[in-house]
């Protein structure tokens, strides 16, 4: 059985349970017990910390798991990212007082930061030749420069309000992270492989389809090549008759970055009673 080490609780928790979900894995009881098999695919589920999910991949406690990229670059573990998720966006970055003028990284030269993230800190700040003094704490490390801590931080940004909060403004952006799925050079046996496989192929139907939608509409006869100029399709779009023999119902699948704009051009040529759907998973 193929073990997968998730985050137990916190801003992981959801969108690791709603990939699993969409991929098909039910679990046989969702109560916080720490190891929890699936009903229907071959995996269990090891809750833990997610500061300690690369070192359980690492080590073969898990053989994947499910993390913030920023884990897995500060914990330096021997791990491998197999695929980004696309999910707990964030971005680990340096900020200073907001009425402090910045003149660029040399700024930070003698100056104390406070982080929780002193590797990536560090691994930063030397490929750049900045002689900077890291003072490490675990939590609220926006707070440090306000009582008198540390000059600035480096810590993680998401909407920026936290900063602002703390008169404190993002200087520079170091990583983007975001959640991945982690795996180990180590062998998997043959059920482990074809679970990962497996897996790995469900992921990327359901993220393939995430970022597009599927639409419909009645199109006069008269106006179905203005209507297929506008549609891209996988192929190309499906055409079906109608009762009534002016008119065809057309399908197509679109990419959502541009539905808005493909829409107005559809009804501009004459499409009607459009209808959007969601695509819960797509097999390219
Ligand atoms: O208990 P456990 O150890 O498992 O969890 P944790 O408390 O260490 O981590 P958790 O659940 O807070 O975050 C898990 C992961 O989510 C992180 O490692 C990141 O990869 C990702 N992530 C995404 C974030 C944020 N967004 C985020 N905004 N992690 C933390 N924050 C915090 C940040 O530390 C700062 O205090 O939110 C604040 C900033 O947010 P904004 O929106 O005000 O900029
Ligand atoms: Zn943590």
């Amino acid at each position: 059985m193929l073990r997968i080490a998730v985050q137990s609780k916190g801003r992981l928790y959801d969108e690791t349970m709603e990939l699993l979900k969409a991929a098909g894995i039910k679990l046989v009881a969702v109560k916080r017990t720490l190891l929890v098999p699936s009903r229907n695919f071959p995996v269990e589920l090891l809750f833990l910390r997610d500061d300690d999910i690369p070192d359980s991949v690492a080590t073969g406690t898990a053989d994947i798991g499910i993390v913030g990229l920023n884990e897995v670059l500060e914990k330096h573990q021997e791990v491998n990212v197999l695929r980004h998720l696309g999910f707990s966006k964030c971005r680990l970055s340096l900020a200073i007082p907001k009425e402090t003028s910045y003149t660029g990284l040399e700024w930070f030269n003698g100056k104390k930061i406070a982080t929780s993230y002193p590797k990536i800190l560090s691994d930063f700040l030397k490929e750049k030749h900045i002689d900077a003094d890291i003072h490490v704490i675990s939590g609220s490390v926006e707070i440090a420069p306000g009582i008198g801590l540390s000059d600035a931080i480096f810590d993680i940004v998401s909407s920026g309000g936290t900063l602002v909060s703390n008169n404190l403004k993002e200087v520079e952006v170091v990583l983007p992270s975001e959640a991945v799925l982690i795996g180990s050079d180590r062998e998997l046996d043959d059920d482990k492989r074809n679970a990962l496989n497996e897996l790995l192929f469900r992921i990327e139907a359901v993220k393939t389809a995430e970022t597009k939608k599927y639409v419909l509409m009645n199109v006069p006869k008269s106006k179905l090549q203005a209507v297929l100029a506008i549609l891209p399709g996988i192929k190309s779009p499906t055409v079906l008759p109608l009762a009534d023999d002016n008119w065809c119902s057309v399908h197509s699948v679109i990419d959502e970055k541009n539905l808005w704009t493909s829409i107005n051009a559809l009804k501009a040529v004459g499409a009607e009673g459009i209808l959007v759907l969601n695509i819960e998973e797509m097999v390219l």
